[in-house]
């Protein structure tokens, strides 16, 4: 029997798996909507679609599973972009739908036209307009094996309404048509055995995770690895939660916010196993300096992440997860105690710790309070600036897939619709949103998007009155002159939630703390906005100078005392 494009689209769509479609309609794309209707899809309005492009990447990120988003053209698609950037950076699989202008209006400057393949080939894994009816579906099926396979990314579809409208038979393709595109899983025996014998022999390894280790399902493998080889374990922002915060071979986060030990660690190694991590150049500071003394090893599924920034001495290309399991057949070494010891002794020398002032309500507290009484079980999903960094030191991340934070793009206004994104999931941990008062005004609309679905989440609001992360860099490296990072103007965000119909709070001192979060987390069936009225100077510490080596950290409790 012969479907319409838009008919097919949709039932590839459910073929894949695609449970929920965050987008917003519009005329290049009215016969999709039509046919979801018809079909019953779960489709979520949103309110700005570069909203809907982080709600997928929210879901995508709490799952595992592939998100899915949806715009018209034009304006539609073009408001996607900042959120498949955002969600190709951290190797999330997100597949946008765009509508499309009729095929032979395309270049013709038509009403609501743009080039989405054009403007989105850079920030996307892969992307395609789809020209033929014929090709309809097996496109979906490839753009899917795309994105959720390899490194996994962000594919854009683009299909002119014409192309929704034509009819053909339908016949869904089994396989996937990608002839050049066979990403290695296994990787090179050869190169792993000189790993393996690489790591039995150091007296000061370190291994350093990032988020292609959550990707993978590699955790409990990497648990396994740290424990029976007594290997510390520092995270980039991206994979905290790859292994629990709280054991005792944790060093928490490394780089830029990292922790002295963590970073004093990995400069004195002498292995250090990259494992999915990238380094990128908040982790490694200046790269001549980063790890000097360490021979480097790096477990990648991406071969063009081996080398880029830093030279590795033992490349992998592979799964992270197979890789890790070779490793934990053949691992055996002395526990070194005198590598864990000196670590233990940086770890005493300078805490990660905030000095408390009398009467002033700092970020960290009210970070470390959520912490506390979420007992590190929450899926907090973060936005940009200095409450990104305290939410990497102090929130204690005990498993995978409960941070979610944009790393690689640092795209301000993701952390809301992300965590919506997440709700929708329907997980059982309660989920919780950190913004700043810069970050939230990016993407409020989507307010409107939780309260009318009734979604329990629970926005944390850490307002110092500035974009602090701009300020801080002004204070230290531009000499105080504080330009456009000043905040005055903002509105009161508890009425603007309770405008939207949500619950608002406003907490000014230290002892409202707890009744705050205890009521944003007992409500289960609305979104709570919990306004904290923070120190406004207030400074991440500790922190590497942009361009420096990053043992050398200004701030350590230390040289504060
Ligand atoms: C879309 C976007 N624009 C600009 C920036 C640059 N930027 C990085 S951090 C920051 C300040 C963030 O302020 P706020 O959300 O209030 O968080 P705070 O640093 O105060 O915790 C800015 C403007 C960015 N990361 N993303």
């Amino acid at each position: 029997m012969k479907k319409t494009g838009a008919d097919i689209l949709v039932q590839c769509l459910l073929n894949e798996g695609v449970e929920i479609v965050f987008g917003c309609p519009g005329g290049a794309n009215l016969p999709i909507y039509d046919a979801m209707y018809r079909a019953g899809v779960r489709h979520i309005l949103v309110r700005h679609e570069q909203g809907g492009a982080h709600m997928a990447d929210g879901y995508a990120r709490a799952t595992g599973k592939v998100g899915c988003c949806m715009a018209t053209s034009g304006p539609g698609a073009t408001n996607l972009v900042t959120g498949l950037g955002t969600a190709n950076m951290d190797s999330v699989p997100v597949v946008a739908i765009t509508g499309q202008v009729k095929s032979w209006l395309i270049g013709n400057d038509a009403f609501q036209e743009a080039d989405v393949v054009g403007i989105t080939r850079p920030v996307t894994k892969h992307n395609y307009l789809v020209k033929n009816v014929d090709e309809l579906a097996q496109t979906i099926k490839d753009a899917f094996h795309i994105a959720r396979t390899g490194r996994p990314g962000a594919v854009l579809v683009d299909i002119p309404s014409d192309v929704q409208l034509a009819e053909t038979e339908f016949i869904q393709p089994r396989e996937v048509s990608l002839p050049g595109y066979k990403p290695r899983v296994e990787g090179h025996p050869g190169q792993i055995q000189r790993a393996i014998d690489a790591l039995n022999a150091a007296e000061r390894p370190v291994l350093y995770v990032g988020g292609g280790a959550i990707s993978s399902g590699a955790c409990p493998e990497l648990l396994e690895l740290a424990e029976k080889g007594r290997i510390p374990v520092t995270c980039t922002t991206m994979g905290l939660g790859a292994f629990p915060g709280g054991h005792e071979l944790s060093l928490g986060m490394l780089g830029m916010h990292g922790s002295q030990y963590a970073n004093n660690a990995v400069q004195d190694s002498d292995l250090l196993i990259a494992v999915g991590a990238r380094f990128d150049d908040r982790v490694t500071g200046q790269p001549e300096t980063f790890a000097p003394q360490a021979k480097k090893i790096h477990i990648d599924i991406d071969p063009a992440a081996i080398s880029k920034t830093v030279p590795v001495d033992i490349p992998i290309v592979g799964d992270v997860r197979d890789v890790l399991v070779q490793f934990n057949r053949q691992i055996n070494r002395e526990e070194p105690t005198e590598w864990l010891n000196q670590i233990e002794k940086w770890r005493r020398q300078h805490p990660l710790k905030w000095k408390s002032e009398d009467g002033k309500l700092l970020p960290q507290y009210v970070i470390h309070r959520i912490s506390e009484m979420t007992q590190g079980n929450a899926i907090v999903a973060s936005d940009v600036g200095q409450h990104q960094m305290w939410v990497g030191q102090y929130y204690r991340f005990n498993r995978p897939r409960h941070f979610l934070q944009s790393g690689g793009l640092g795209t301000m206004g993701f952390g809301l619709p992300a965590a919506i994104g997440a709700a929708f999931a329907g997980l059982p941990d309660p989920v919780v949103c950190i913004s700043g008062d810069g970050s939230i005004q990016m993407c409020i609309q989507e307010f409107a998007t939780a309260v009318y679905h009734r979604l329990p989440v629970k926005l944390f609001i850490i307002n110092n009155g500035h974009l602090g992360m701009v300020r801080q860099w002004q204070e230290l490296f531009y000499g105080n002159r504080i330009m456009a990072s000043d905040m005055t103007g903002n509105p009161d965000f508890a009425r603007v939630a309770e405008a939207y119909g949500a619950v608002g709070l406003h907490v000014e001192h230290a002892e409202e703390v707890d009744a705050a979060i205890d009521k944003a987390l007992s409500t289960k069936d609305n979104l709570v906005v919990v306004d904290f009225i923070v120190e406004p100077y207030e400074n991440v510490w500790p922190m590497v100078k942009p361009g420096t080596a990053i043992n050398d950290m200004m701030g350590t409790i230390s040289e504060m005392a």
